[in-house]
Order: C-alpha cells, then sequence, then structure tokens
C-alpha cells in the first residue's frame, strides 16, 4: 500500500474511525445542530446514509443565518430488490413516518428514503430490522446492494439468482457490530472486531456486483466492478461469466476519468463462483488507488494491471484459472412492462414507475397510496427493477383478479402515463437532495419527455424504445453512458448529450454536443428521428443507426471514450 502520508482523507478517517463507529454517536446527541461531525459523515455511508441538505433552502438560510437545512437520505439494502408485502408496508409507513412521504426507487433495485432528520435515524432502523431489513453497506467504500435480475418470465431461475444474491451481499457485509451498538441498542463488548476481508480500512472506494440471466439486461451488468452472467442449461443453472472493472463515473474536462464496461474475463462453475469473488475483491483492496479517490474504482485498478495481470494475480494468490467464457446474449436492458406469465403458470404485473419515486402525486395519481393497498392483496412478493420500475410477482391465477381491481382502482397501469419513449427513459435524483447534481434530473425529465414524445410522434416512431437517460452530473447514476441519447448535466438548464449506446447494454455511448439547452436538444432530436424513421434498418436499434449514419463515432473501449467526441458530421 501507499505510503501513510499520500493516503486520502477518507483513508484516515477510516484507519481511525474504530470499526466505522468514529463520534457518530457523539453527533446524534448534539442538540445545537442538525448535522453529525464532518469526519463522521464519511463513515455513515457505511451504514446506509447520507448527509444531505435541501439545497432550494440554502440562500433563504444562509440570508436568516441560519445552518443548512440539514437532513439525511437513508438507502436500504434489498438484495435482487426482493420484498415482501409485510415489508412493502413497512418501508412506507417509515417513508410517511419518519421521511418526506416519498419512497425512491433506486437504480440498484433498492429503496430510498429522502428528508429524514437526524433523531430519525434510529428508529427508522430499527423498524426496518422488525422486519429483517437493513441498510448495512448501502453506502461507503464496500460491496454495495448486489442487484438481480427480475426476469418474471422464469421463476425457478429467479428464485436461485435472487438466492446467489443474498448470499453474496451477506458474504461481502463489512462485519463490525458498529451498526448493531449504535442504531439497534446492542451493548458494546470488549471482544475484538475481526474484519478479515476489509480490515481497517475496508476498500479504497464503492464496489458493485450485478447477475444477469440473458437475453435480459435490465441490470446493466456490464457497469458494475464485477457482473456475472448466468449460464444456463437445460433450464439449470451451470455457473456464471465474469465480467470486471465496469464503472460509470466521470468528471467533466477530467479526460483520466472514464466510464468503462466490464470485460467478460471466462467462466466459473457455481462451486467456486464465490471464492473467485472473493480474490477479485481482494485484488482490488490490495492494488486500488487509496491516494486518489476520482482514480480508485476497480476498473482503473484493472486499466493501469492489465487483464493479463489479474488472470497472474488469480492464479498466484488463490491458484484460480478461470475457464474460458461460455457465449451469451443479451436484448435489451429495459423492463417489458405489463402481464406476464411465467413457466409454472404464476402471474407477473410489471408497473411504470417514472424515474422510481414512489409517491400521491399533486396531479392526483396516488401511487403510493395505491401500492400500499395492492399490499395489503397481493400474496406474492414485490420486486423492485434496476430501471426503478416495480414487479408484482408471483400471482396465483385466482388471486389476479383482486391484483386487477386495486391496479385498476389507483390507474396504476393507465397507458397514457408511459408512452414507449418514456418507458425506456430513466433519471436519476439530483435536486434538491443530491449534493453533487449541477442540473435538474428526476424533476426535468417528464417534461422533456414529453416534448421528445411530440417528436417521435411525427417521426412516426411512438413504439420505438429508445434508451434516453439524463443524469444531473457526470457521476453516472442512472447509467447515462448507457443511454442510445443521454443527457449529463453540466450547469442549471444546460447539459452535455451523448449518443450511441448500444440497445442491449453492451457499448457505450460519446459526447455528440456540450452544454446545450432544451431548444438545442430538441432541435438536434427532431432532424435525428426524422432520419432515422426514414433510414432504419429492420429491427436496427437508434444507438446502432446513428454511428451506421456516421452520426458519433463509436465507443469501443472505456479508455477511447474521450476520443473522437463531437458530430461526426462536423468532424
Ligand atoms: Fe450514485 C453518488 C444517487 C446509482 C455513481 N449517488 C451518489 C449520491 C449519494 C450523491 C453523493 O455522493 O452525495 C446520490 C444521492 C442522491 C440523492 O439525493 O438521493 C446518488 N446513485 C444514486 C441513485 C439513488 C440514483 C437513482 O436515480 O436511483 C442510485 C442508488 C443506487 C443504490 O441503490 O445503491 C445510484 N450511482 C449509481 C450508479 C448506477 C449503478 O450502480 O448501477 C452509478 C454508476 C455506476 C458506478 O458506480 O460507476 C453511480 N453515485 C455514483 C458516483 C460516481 C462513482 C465513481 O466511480 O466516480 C457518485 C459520486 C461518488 O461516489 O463520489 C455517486
Ligand atoms: Fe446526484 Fe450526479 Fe448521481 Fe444524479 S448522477 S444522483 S446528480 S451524483
Amino acid at each position: 500500500m501507499s505510503e501513510d502520508k499520500k493516503l486520502s482523507d477518507v483513508e484516515h478517517i477510516k484507519l481511525k474511525s474504530n470499526h466505522l463507529r468514529g463520534t457518530i454517536a457523539e453527533g446524534l446527541a448534539d442538540d445545537l445542530t442538525a448535522a453529525i461531525a464532518h469526519d463522521d459523515t464519511q463513515l455513515t455511508k457505511f451504514h446506509g446514509f447520507y448527509q444531505q441538505d435541501d439545497r432550494e433552502l440554502r440562500a433563504e438560510r444562509k440570508r436568516a443565518k441560519l445552518e443548512p437545512h440539514y437532513q439525511f437520505m437513508v438507502r436500504m439494502r434489498l438484495p435482487a430488490g426482493v420484498l415482501t408485502n409485510e415489508q412493502w408496508l413497512a418501508v412506507d409507513d417509515i417513508a410517511n413516518r419518519y421521511g418526506n412521504q416519498t419512497m425512491r426507487i433506486t437504480t440498484r433495485q433498492t429503496f430510498q428514503f429522502h428528508g429524514i432528520p437526524k433523531e430519525n435515524l434510529r428508529p427508522l432502523l430499527q423498524t426496518l430490522d422488525k422486519v429483517e431489513l437493513d441498510s448495512r453497506g448501502g453506502c461507503g467504500d464496500d460491496n454495495r446492494n448486489v442487484i438481480a435480475n427480475t426476469n418474471p418470465g422464469y421463476s425457478a431461475l429467479h428464485t436461485e439468482v435472487y438466492d446467489w444474491s443474498k448470499r453474496i451481499s451477506e458474504y461481502f457485509l463489512w462485519k463490525s457490530r458498529a451498526y448493531d451498538e449504535l442504531w439497534l441498542g446492542a451493548a458494546p463488548s470488549d471482544e475484538p472486531e475481526v474484519e478479515s476481508l476489509y480490515g481497517e480500512s475496508y476498500l479504497p472506494r464503492k464496489f458493485k456486483m450485478a447477475i444477469a440471466i440473458p437475453p435480459e439486461n435490465d441490470v446493466d451488468v456490464f457497469a458494475n466492478d464485477i457482473g456475472l452472467i448466468a449460464i444456463v442449461e437445460n433450464d439449470a443453472l451451470l455457473g456464471f461469466n465474469v465480467a470486471i472493472g465496469g464503472g460509470m463515473g466521470t468528471t467533466h474536462g477530467e479526460e483520466a476519468t472514464y466510464p468503462r464496461l466490464a470485460t467478460v474475463i471466462g467462466y466459473v462453475d457455481l462451486e467456486h463462483t464465490l471464492a473467485v469473488l472473493d480474490a477479485l475483491v481482494r485484488i482490488q483492496r490490495d492494488y486500488g488507488n487509496r491516494e486518489d479517490r476520482k482514480r480508485a474504482r476497480f476498473k482503473y485498478t484493472i486499466d493501469n494491471l492489465g487483464i493479463d495481470r489479474i488472470h497472474e494475480l488469480l492464479a498466484e494468490r488463490d491458484d484460480i484459472r478461470l475457464a474460458p467464457a461460455r457465449d451469451y446474449h443479451f436484448d435489451r436492458n429495459g423492463d417489458p412492462v405489463g402481464w406476464h406469465q411465467d413457466d409454472s403458470g404464476r402471474w407477473h404485473l410489471t408497473l411504470f414507475v417514472e424515474n422510481g419515486r414512489v409517491a400521491d402525486f399533486d396531479s392526483g395519481y396516488k401511487l403510493m397510496t395505491g401500492m400500499r393497498e395492492l399490499a395489503k392483496v397481493h400474496r406474492g412478493e414485490f420486486r423492485l427493477t434496476c430501471n426503478h420500475n416495480i414487479i408484482v410477482a408471483d400471482i396465483a391465477s385466482d388471486d389476479r383478479a383482486a391484483i386487477e381491481e386495486v391496479v385498476a382502482h389507483y390507474a396504476l397501469d393507465d397507458g397514457s402515463r408511459s408512452s414507449t419513449i418514456r418507458q425506456a427513459a430513466m433519471a436519476c435524483v439530483a435536486f434538491p437532495t443530491c449534493g453533487l447534481a449541477m442540473a435538474e434530473s428526476e424533476r426535468y425529465m417528464p417534461k422533456l419527455i414529453d416534448k421528445i414524445e411530440a417528436l417521435v410522434t411525427d417521426a412516426g416512431l411512438t413504439d420505438e424504445p429508445i434508451v434516453i437517460r439524463m443524469t444531473g452530473c457526470p457521476n453516472g447514476c442512472a447509467r447515462p453512458f448507457l443511454g442510445e441519447i443521454a443527457f449529463v448535466g453540466k450547469a442549471p438548464g444546460k447539459y452535455n448529450m451523448y449518443l450511441g449506446a448500444a440497445f442491449d447494454g453492451s457499448r457505450l455511448n460519446k459526447l455528440y454536443r456540450e452544454t446545450i439547452g432544451e431548444d438545442e436538444i430538441l432541435a438536434e432530436l427532431g432532424p435525428m428521428f426524422e432520419r432515422f424513421a426514414a433510414e432504419k434498418y429492420d429491427g436496427e436499434h437508434f444507438g446502432d443507426f446513428v454511428i451506421r449514419a456516421g452520426i458519433i463515432a463509436e465507443t469501443t473501449e472505456g479508455r477511447l471514450f474521450h476520443e473522437n467526441a463531437g458530430s461526426a458530421e462536423a468532424a
């Protein structure tokens, strides 16, 4: 590891934290401020929450000489996004009682609660605990929520993959007793903490894992530090292709940072899967950059070392030699909404949720109430998807009518709210809670989509599921660099526009126009849609078309993301 003096600030905070305790308890007890100590805000991430402030109130509070309106965002751990109806009701109750009366489905298949005052943190986490949920590892330099394909069509495989996601999530949880002591009232103990995998410094940066079942890539498996691609024969799960080094985050103007798609490095059978994951995580733990957090993700470790060296390290350190990768094929990275029947005859209903916000809206649309009523009659489970949607899963044929009644009463599947283009769109949270947002995203995207809907209708493309993604900054939380079209916030009302990712999530897009506003966005898209409608091949997707038509250059790998940026036609 690097010399101590060069370590980043966060590394020092972790090292002196007494296994993630810091002075969090003292901060909670301090009623002179709604905040906690600065260093502790890094540690609470490991416990699943971030200190934020309402950015809309900043100026007003400053003028009134008040501290910012501090509040917390709590992110649950929910492997594969599965929760029971009892858990749904508990989560709904938490959002109403302790938060801002909304729940936010995330792009990693879990819920976030926003607007939590610090005195509500303990009761919130205790309520989660009562229904066997937690927020451990929701954030922080550790393994994050393990996501997995929701695949309503294959219930047996889904169950198996769900079990794997829980197993992996639990295996890579940090072990310190700090969570139980700080939040659940466990008595402190003199027993030494044993953090055999993470040690005292945990990982250099966040770490993410996903499992996809081809042909569905709804998890965007290549955007993860480790992606497992299920290899299935005769409906049985045999093992996984292992892909490493995916990640989206970049910084505007800093070419040393770039999104990267995970590289498939081989195949592992089920028996050795955990050992391979463990070995890869330890490589990142030992070789990852602990000085510069902007270059600390596994993707950079891999590009620095090279894939051949990763294979050597696996062999030298753990005697692991991966078999050659097996064939697989992905069709898409979106969710097909509506009713689906699985191979055992049970039903699943995928409901579109715009940008993941579950709330009772001013428009009169009572999604939160409707889902609560659904949870009271539904006897199966709910699955959250990585595209911000909800699957009401495992419905017996006899129960379908009761579900349909609630769905119809609250208009939960109202087609007028979800055109094809809207269903394929996704935006991150951004304002007012995200401290890193440079432009609006969740609150603006629906309005932009209204206008894009008009353009696709004019071009005769109403049934074309073009993947459009938006984020308020280049950190990439809605995986924008996998959008066939993407908008990434640069300044209020201004976005960088990207084109050319693959519909199945297997190719990054590229920067097309910089710092443009809505009028320019629409002026660019209108003629492009007309041309696509006139010139597209049968079955050709928009992201492939813009490359074939010479509108944008293809991005072949993360390191080349910034090369040949801009309109290829203008070049
Ligand atoms: Fe994210 C930071 C929201 C998925 C890359 N992300 C943040 C923070 C916590 C801002 C902060 O650090 O202060 C955002 C909180 C906003 C808020 O007010 O709620 C935030 N990220 C989200 C969510 C809620 C977006 C959403 O619309 O659903 C997603 C929560 C996922 C979860 O349940 O765990 C979310 N974030 C992602 C993804 C997508 C994914 O994982 O598939 C990415 C890109 C993949 C990746 O990790 O590379 C992502 N978030 C980031 C980054 C950039 C990391 C990097 O390597 O550079 C940051 C900033 C950071 O870590 O420094 C970030
Ligand atoms: Fe915030 Fe940026 Fe992530 Fe959007 S992409 S939630 S603005 S950090």
